[in-house]
């Protein structure tokens, strides 16, 4: 579907009941925001699908949007969801409509699509779509495509960030919405808990490759105080250190050691993870290991040695 086409289709139906992803960031949940208060402000009857897992500084977002699960005969859209296993816990089974989407990649399980892996966030699609449905912006609306944006281009500093990202973002200044504390909270804001262990993983990480790779093994007890917040873009922090290009994260987990690793662009994250059945993207890519902490970080190390 072009933009246009999910816009008119959008207008032609009612009564929306709209999905995001498990594990919600910030693009997902200020995209379904935008989307469920653009369909209201149509006249439309729309609500959010209450995501279990969506807590801390996004909750705010989906306040007064949300109901537990769709109704009969409700139109269901899901925004920023790759598969159908990464809906939002209880809507795994659900027939959907359509998904607005930029995780080009991904199988399609919707009856219809619109899916632009160009796009740098799911809310820069959004924004296009209440635009070809004839919206102005309103300043609530502004914020959740704000958080939307600025989420998954890092504050407009990773490498999808492009002239449409920041357009989106301007357009969303231009409304007046104080954008200002948004950008205090999501990106200038740690929890103690957080910096924490971010110096224990300074303390314990090893580099190869002359600083260009860093791998780090972190046990369970590191994190056992950690709320999801605590590690939200942990496995993006060692990608700071000057000079790294690659790192990798370990951490202990009820099912296995996770495996996080990011890169910067020239340097393949999926190559650490694919022995090991993961996946994702060539700048940030993940797996499950099924061994003991200490022989995972052995593992691990070995392929590094060979990049
Ligand atoms: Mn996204």
């Amino acid at each position: 579907m072009t933009r246009r086409e999910a816009a008119a289709w959008l207008a032609g139906h009612d009564n929306f009941c709209i999905l995001s992803h498990c594990r919600p960031d910030g693009d997902t949940v200020g995209s379904t925001a935008a989307l469920c208060l653009g369909l209201r402000k149509m006249g439309k009857t729309a609500h959010i699908m209450e995501n279990t897992e969506l807590s801390g500084k996004l909750a705010f977002l989906h306040e007064g949007l949300t109901k537990a699960a769709p109704d009969e005969g409700d139109t269901i859209v899901c925004v920023d969801v790759a598969s159908r296993s990464r809906l939002c816990q209880g809507a795994g089974a659900l027939e959907i409509s359509l998904r607005i989407d930029h995780h080009c990649l991904a199988e399609s399980f919707t009856a219809l699509e619109l899916v632009d892996g160009d796009a740098a966030a799911c809310g820069e699609i959004i924004y296009d779509v209440l635009t070809e449905m004839g919206l102005t912006l309103d300043q609530d609306i502004a914020k959740a495509l704000y958080v939307a944006v600025s989420s998954d281009t890092g504050c407009f500093r990773f490498a999808n960030t492009t002239a449409n990202s920041f357009a989106v973002a301007a357009a969303c200044a231009a409304t007046g919405a104080e954008l200002f504390p948004i950008n205090q909270s999501l990106f200038d804001t740690n929890s103690l808990t957080k910096l924490k262990i971010q110096g224990w993983i300074v303390e314990n990480t090893r580099f190869f490759r002359d600083g260009q790779i860093a791998l780090c093994a972190m046990p369970y007890a590191v994190e056992a105080e950690a709320t999801p917040d605590d590690m939200d873009n942990l496995s993006g922090f060692l990608r700071s250190v000057e000079g790294v290009k690659l790192c990798a994260l370990l951490r202990e987990s009820g099912d296995g050691v996770k495996l996080s690793v990011r890169a910067v662009p020239g340097w393949d994250a999926t190559a650490v993870c694919a022995p090991f059945g993961g996946g994702g993207h060539k700048g940030a890519s993940g797996a499950t290991i099924h061994m003991p902490l200490a022989e995972a970080e052995m593992a691990v190390e070995k392929i590094l040695a060979e990049m």
